[in-house]
């Protein structure tokens, strides 16, 4: 596969987009934001990250395999244990002013064997858990958010012992199952659930999987792995997509609409790492692409761009696939921060570019995560999106900031932003931070501390930090002044997580 050297159209539209928001967010603008009374507000957690017990994940032996987490750090030791305290997290929930819970469900925890999703033998203790869970969220008036798939997969899809054999999405029976599994959760759940997440940041977990070597398989540098993941994922997607449609008829929060079903994409707001290089800003161009645009373009408009090239003209090319097409009600934006692109370095094949997450050579504030604090970023990346003419809600936003010396200040400076985009016509309908409660942060293990709430290792118990008042003040007034952002500590310095 080769990409491109011409510049194509649909990279060019990209390029407009981001520049036009870049001149808006220079505006001095007005001295405070507002947001409706049916906004939804709320914080996320996804199960391996907060629950125990997932052993039988393909994450599950990955953290048992020595070297690949920080400090050995092991979720089954020391977490949040979110299962075993319900009612402490919907009571700090609450206490913040929460109206939404983003969590995902374990497909593991339901059928923990094969034999068991064959059968339809759901694990009666983990129904008996999420019951628990959706019956406080009730009584809490708090809705949930619910994702089918959180990086994880069960061990008898995924094991990363094998990493040499086809694993997870690369399997053919993943995207059936998952079908299933998704038709199974939307009908058990139909009336406690309206808003529903088929699969969380679908291009991270390949990127880090099969190219970046720090999630399972743990493979390197193997692109075209990481690629048929990407596109297995989106078959995954819109066969999940028709699976809830079909057996979520319930409307539960009387909104006349029983089910909304939307991607979870991570959107960086993606900058050349030279602006003067054409060599960069080309690279730039097709990393914003193939990041942010590619798989929302498969699931919205069904098109289907199976070389990653840019364009629809490659022999497995379709446009406006009805398979595809329609298959999100709302986009799900995770958004943190930048990333740069080069035509220097490790220049991966296809995506014709080296890619650098952290440790940005900029001059905006670092989290503690090594992550450029860049809030007018989430205007460019929502003006990205605006041509898909879809609600939007953002799904994941947040800081490690173990200190808690940025996080109200980035909050409220994200949520400006937010509404700024609202003013400015796009349909916004939620902002979910990252995260509820401290927890196991991937290869990171509990290193970054992006939690509102602390979690004590030995007791579970959770304490708010001091932010949490002020993101909890955003959503009670439904408003930020920038008089109260003037009010705030300016950034300093994070305490870097290694
Ligand atoms: O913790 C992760 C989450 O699982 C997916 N989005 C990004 C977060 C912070 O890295």
């Amino acid at each position: 596969m080769t990409i491109r050297k011409t510049f194509p159209v649909i990279f060019a539209a990209a390029a407009l987009a981001s520049c036009s928001s870049d001149d808006a967010v220079k505006d001095d603008g007005p001295s405070e934001v507002t947001f409706p009374e049916d906004f939804m507000w709320g914080s996320a957690t996804a199960a391996f990250q907060v629950e125990k017990g997932l052993g039988n994940t393909d994450w599950g032996i990955w953290v048992k395999t020595p070297g690949k987490i920080l400090n050995g750090d092991d979720p089954d030791v020391g977490g949040p244990d979110a299962l075993a305290n319900i009612d402490a997290d919907v009571a700090v929930l609450k206490a913040a002013n929460q109206n939404t819970y983003r969590f995902s469900i374990d497909w593991a925890r339901v059928y923990p064997t094969r034999d068991a999703f064959d059968s339809d033998q759901p694990d009666a203790d983990a129904l008996a858990a999420y019951d628990k869970l959706f019956a406080a969220l009730r009584a809490a008036a708090i809705r949930p958010l619910v994702t089918m798939q959180h990086f994880t997969l069960p061990d008898w899809l995924s094991d990363p012992r094998a990493p040499e054999e086809p694993q997870g999405w690369e399997r053919p029976e993943t995207v059936p199952a998952f079908e299933k599994w998704c038709q199974r959760v939307a009908a058990r759940w139909a009336g406690e659930v309206d808003w529903w997440v088929t699969i969380n940041e679908p291009l991270v977990a390949p990127l880090a999987g099969y190219v970046q070597g720090s999630f399972p398989p743990g493979l390197v540098l193997k692109i075209d792995r990481a690629l048929e993941v990407g596109r297995q994922e989106v078959l995954g997607h819109a066969k999940c997509y028709d699976a809830i449609k079909a057996a979520d008829t319930i409307d539960a929060d009387g909104d006349g609409k029983a089910s909304w079903v939307g991607i979870v994409q991570h959107q960086r707001a993606v900058e050349p790492e030279l602006p003067d290089e054409p060599a960069d800003v080309a690279a730039a161009e097709r990393v914003r692409y193939l990041n942010n645009l590619w798989f929302i373009n498969a699931v919205v408009r069904g098109d289907w761009d199976d070389d990653f090239d840019g364009n629809l003209d490659g022999p497995k090319d379709r446009k406006a696939d009805p398979a595809l097409a329609n298959r999100s009600d709302y986009l799900g934006i995770n958004y943190y921060s930048a990333l740069t692109a080069s035509a220097r370095g490790l220049v991966l094949p296809v995506i014709d570019a080296s890619i650098r997450l952290d440790r940005l050579d900029t001059d905006r504030p670092k989290t503690d995560f090594q992550w450029d604090i860049y809030p007018e970023g989430l205007r460019v990346i929502l003006e990205e999106v605006r041509p898909y003419n879809l609600p939007i809600i953002i799904t994941e936003n947040g800081i490690a900031d173990s200190a808690d010396r940025n996080r109200a200040r980035y909050v409220l400076e994200h949520l400006f932003q937010l509404g700024l985009a609202r003013e400015a016509g796009l349909d916004i309908r939620g902002y979910m931070y990252w995260s509820l409660l401290d927890n196991f942060e991937w290869a990171h293990g509990y290193c970054p501390r992006f939690g509102l709430h602390t979690v004590d290792r030995a007791t579970a118990a959770r304490t708010a930090r001091p932010s949490t008042a002020v993101y909890a003040n955003a959503a009670k007034t439904n408003k930020v002044t920038r008089a109260e952002i003037d009010a705030l500590p300016p950034y300093g310095d994070p305490t870097y997580c290694e």
